[in-house]
């Protein structure tokens, strides 16, 4: 907080003694998906209220058009970057921290007055005079929980300001403490990962949709598929034998009513059923939007919520097979007056204990990602050159 204070009161400045007008964090996985979300779902709401106190831009991929993209988009004089990266190791974030590096040399910039690292105290990244200050999170904390860590809190204090994240800390905390209710109509997170269980386990069904009416929820489904699927994609129990049982469900969405206009189909008629997770706003982020045929934008929104809700329950009976609807597609909502800090904070700490619920109940480890280290080091084994059949044949095709 005193650091993002300092920034913003011009304490903190550039080489030529400028304020900062930018943040980029440069990280992937948990050290990208849920500040971006979080970012992304304040953003309007700050212009509107007129709190941004600085425009945040995220780099992620290895691919070098992903970081030339943002380099390419913002005034890097005038730009902070976060190197986010718990341990320290990871290629995507180290391969980009110098890209930008580099990048910030050839502008006639000093990368050390404007890099910042945030990552754990044991990181081969902490206590490193290249950058200008560091910020630490705890180590046990997993990178898709990590957003209400420092992970999340540097660059949404350094955007929005630190009283902006103190209240979506705030709502997530509340949150928290109805998870922690045993009557469980008083703890929503339990009776939806209950349901998700249900569903998955005594229905059968695969797939989960997450459903926000909210443009500016765009990339909440993405952290929740990464919260989700790589806490709760597993094949053993906690004790590493094998259950006998499935586990977590494949989860994918996208905003209404974008989302209307196309995978619905599918959703409405297809040949699998998919349980849907429905959120929505009863006012939208800019207040009064306009009238029009009787309607604001926002209620013409959440028509099409209770339309779709409806639509996937009953169905609809036609001679025509073509345009019958069989119905008895599942569904939830959570409903808030308006997504702002509070709500947000509630609406991520609510799918991470449910999340943890679920993996209690699987009785599997929901903290750990072995899944995704195999590949990892194949990687490294193709780019040393260390490579032979299928790796070796792919290697060439590619030319690597
Ligand atoms: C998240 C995963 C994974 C991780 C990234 C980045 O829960 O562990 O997505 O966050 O691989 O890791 P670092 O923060 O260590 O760079």
């Amino acid at each position: 907080a005193k650091f993002a204070n300092d920034v913003h009161a011009g304490k903190i400045v550039n080489g030529k003694g400028e304020k900062f007008t930018t943040v980029v964090q440069i990280g992937i996985g948990g050290s990208d998906l849920g500040p971006r979300a979080l970012y992304l779902a304040l953003e309007n709401w700050a212009k509107t209220n007129h709190t941004l106190k600085m425009q945040a831009a995220f780099i992620s991929n290895v691919d070098p058009d992903d970081a030339s993209a943002v380099l390419n988009n913002i005034d890097v004089e005038h730009a902070l970057f976060i190197v986010v990266s718990k341990s320290g190791t990871t290629l995507e974030t180290l391969t980009n921290a110098a890209f930008v590096e580099d990048a910030l040399k050839k502008a006639g910039v000093d990368p050390s007055k404007h890099m910042l690292a945030c990552t754990s105290e044991t990181s081969p990244l902490a206590n490193n005079d290249k950058f200008l200050d560091s910020f630490y999170m705890d180590d046990y904390i997993g990178g898709r929980y990590s957003s209400s860590s420092a992970v999340g809190c540097c660059v949404l204090s350094l955007a929005f300001g630190p009283e902006v994240f103190a209240r979506l800390m705030a709502g997530a905390h509340a949150a928290d403490e109805t998870a922690k209710e045993k009557d469980i109509l008083k703890n929503p997170a339990l009776l939806d990962a209950l349901i998700g269980v249900y569903e998955r386990n005594f229905l059968g069904y695969a797939t989960t949709a997450v459903l926000p009416y909210s443009q500016a929820l765009s990339r909440f489904p993405a952290h929740l598929q990464q919260l989700d699927m790589e806490s709760n994609g597993k094949s053993v129990n906690r004790f590493g034998e094998k259950v006998n049982y499935v586990t977590g469900p494949i989860i994918f969405g996208e905003p209404g009513t974008n989302g209307q206009h196309s995978f619905y189909q599918l959703l409405h008629q297809g040949k699998t059923i998919v349980p849907l997770q429905f959120i929505g706003f009863k006012d939208s982020q800019i207040g009064n939007d306009v009238v029009i045929e009787g309607s604001t934008s926002q209620k013409k929104l959440d028509a099409n919520v209770s339309a779709q809700i409806v639509a996937f329950a009953c169905g609809k009976d036609d001679e025509n097979p073509n345009k019958n609807f069989d119905g008895g597609r599942p569904s939830s909502i959570i409903i808030g007056q308006q997504l702002n800090p509070e709500t947000l904070g509630a609406l991520l700490a609510h799918f991470e204990n449910k999340v943890m619920f679920q993996g209690f109940v699987w009785n599997i480890n929901s903290f750990d990602q072995e899944g995704v280290q195999l590949g990892k080091v194949l990687a490294k084994r193709v780019l040393a050159h260390d490579t032979d059949g299928a790796l070796a044949v792919y290697s060439d095709l590619l030319e690597i």
